[in-house]
């Protein structure tokens, strides 16, 4: 197992012997964290949110643990639980919890008791930090559930079991099982618990167990160590290629890119994703991800300086590493057909100053390819170290926004997956429909008899981003709190 938190200082909040906290803890250790019981200087704190709602519930448990010390940072464990399931240390910024936290550094403050440290050092929250606070802690959907863990080693199991391609019905038993484990509410951690529940069987039953008692399932860690399963996480990483050709290349006997990039069979953009593999699955640092917006916004300048650029996706959702730069371009008063005329003056400059290394796709709508920066630009990546070197290319995308569609489409673009799914959810319950060209009514035509013959939208809005939210009467979210978990409801 690798070990993504290699010698980082965790501590528990609360730092209880519950079996979830057991299971975590010891999550964290098999990835190489090592577990304290006070707060220590460049520690992080990981919170169940569930158990601690309240920031003042917070700020007396980390005062009786010590008080703040420099560097530490307050996230919810949903963090921890999400980074080993990717198997990487994920950006912070979508777990961070905002609590104001004295430092007890003064010896009168050490010695003071718990109680008055709190009163006299606590600065109150204002009422707005609060509801900010609670809403920064409550978008985090992985931990809504409490299963959510055991959800996502079932999830992995089901997609393994997919792979592997010996029986459907195995695959199917997950996510069966999941579906019944995403509506109980209560923490199913024994195999009597489970097997009460329709939908699960004994196997499974069994190996929920297993996940909640060692917060491991060794099936799960040998099929993944597989050859096969390897095999198809290489070759998917091939950009246009999906399970079908990987099982494909797997089952005609193809053992690496090497033996991949022989066939003479590959299309345009399977060779593409081939030149391209390393740097297409690499994240793309945020202060990169800007340096291209100013240099595509400098090379558009002499074509069109009331173009607007904007980074949508991850990017305006706030992480700091993205595995795409997704450009919105719109201009005011602007439809479809002079942006597209504007943007493909701009891939032609493009091309002349050499940012531009490939295309993907072209549509009437959008251009997907590959870009890097210039020699002068990385310099400025490098930390303005003055540089002959070109930047490395990167997976970029131009959504053109028509004016009136702007709100729209910022919606769809910003995403997350699943904030995109479930707000266009309440817009379907309302009966409405909800994508990237605006938010419409549907109504039905009737006949003379009163028959539903068919139906036609009605556009309510399309251009601004808040009147979208506010008609759906879901409450404004900006994008850094649309980081959610499928199983988040709006
Ligand atoms: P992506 O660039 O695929 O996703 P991302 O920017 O959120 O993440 P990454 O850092 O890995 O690039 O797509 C941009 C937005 O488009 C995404 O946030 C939401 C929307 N979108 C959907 O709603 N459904 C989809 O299937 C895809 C691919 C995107
Ligand atoms: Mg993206």
């Amino acid at each position: 197992m690798s070990k993504i938190f290699n010698g980082s200082k965790f501590l528990f909040i609360p730092n209880s012997t519950s079996k979830l906290t057991i299971i975590r803890k010891k999550l964290a250790q098999s990835h190489g964290a090592v577990i304290i019981d006070r707060l220590l200087p460049n520690c992080y704190v990981l919170i169940d949110t569930k158990l601690y709602s309240k920031d003042s519930q917070i700020v007396k448990k980390i005062v009786e643990l010590g008080g703040d010390k420099p560097d530490v940072k307050y996230l919810n464990q949903g963090w921890l639980v999400d980074s080993t399931q990717k198997l990487q240390k994920l950006d912070d910024l979508n777990y961070k919890i905002n609590v104001t936290v004295p430092r007890l550094s003064s010896p009168s403050i050490r010695n003071s008791s718990p109680e008055t440290k709190r009163q006299k050092y606590v600065k109150p929250l204002t009422r707005s930090e609060i509801i900010e606070s609670n809403l920064n802690r409550s978008i985090i959907g992985s931990s809504n559930n409490p299963n959510s863990y055991t959800i996502e080693i079932l999830s992995q199991m089901a997609e393994q079991r997919d792979i592997q391609g010996d029986n459907p019905f195995k695959s199917r038993a997950y996510k069966i099982a999941i579906d019944s484990l995403q509506k109980t509410p209560k923490y199913i951690d024994t195999y009597d618990k489970a097997i009460k529940i329709p939908g699960i069987g004994q196997s499974i039953a069994e190996k929920i167990e297993e996940i909640c008692t060692t917060s491991n399932l060794r099936l799960l860690n040998q099929l993944q160590k597989s050859e096969k399963n390897q095999l198809m996480q290489l070759f998917k990483g091939i950009y246009s290629v999906g399970n079908t050709f990987a099982q494909k290349w797997i089952d005609e006997g193809m053992k690496s890119l090497e033996d991949i990039s022989q066939r003479k069979d590959l299309s345009s953009l399977q060779k593409l994703g081939l030149k391209y593999y390393q740097e297409w699955n690499e994240r793309i640092s945020r202060k990169e991800a800007t340096l291209h917006r100013e240099y595509i916004m400098e090379v558009m300048l002499a074509i069109d300086p009331d173009v607007e650029f904007t980074i949508g996706g991850s990017y305006r959702r706030g992480s700091e590493t993205s595995g795409d730069i997704d450009f919105i371009i719109t201009k005011e008063d602007t439809g479809l057909i002079e942006l597209k005329f504007i943007v493909n003056k701009l891939l032609e400059n493009l091309k002349i100053t050499g940012y531009h290394k490939c295309s993907l796709t072209t549509l009437s709508n959008k251009w997907l390819g590959g870009g890097a920066l210039t020699p002068e630009y990385n310099s400025k990546l490098k930390g303005d170290i003055k540089t002959d070197e070109w930047g490395k290319c990167r997976r970029i995308d131009f959504l053109l926004v028509p004016w009136d569609q702007k709100g729209a489409s910022f919606i769809y673009f910003t995403g997350n997956n699943d904030f995109n799914k479930k707000i266009r959810l309440k817009a379907s319950k309302r009966g409405m429909i909800l994508n990237d060209a605006g938010l419409f009514q549907k109504q039905d035509i009737k006949n003379d008899k009163g028959e539903i013959v068919d139906s036609k939208l009605i556009l309510l809005e399309s251009h601004d981003e808040k009147k979208i939210f506010e008609i759906l009467d879901v409450k404004w979210r900006e994008p850094n709190q649309r980081n959610i978990g499928s199983n988040f409801i709006l």
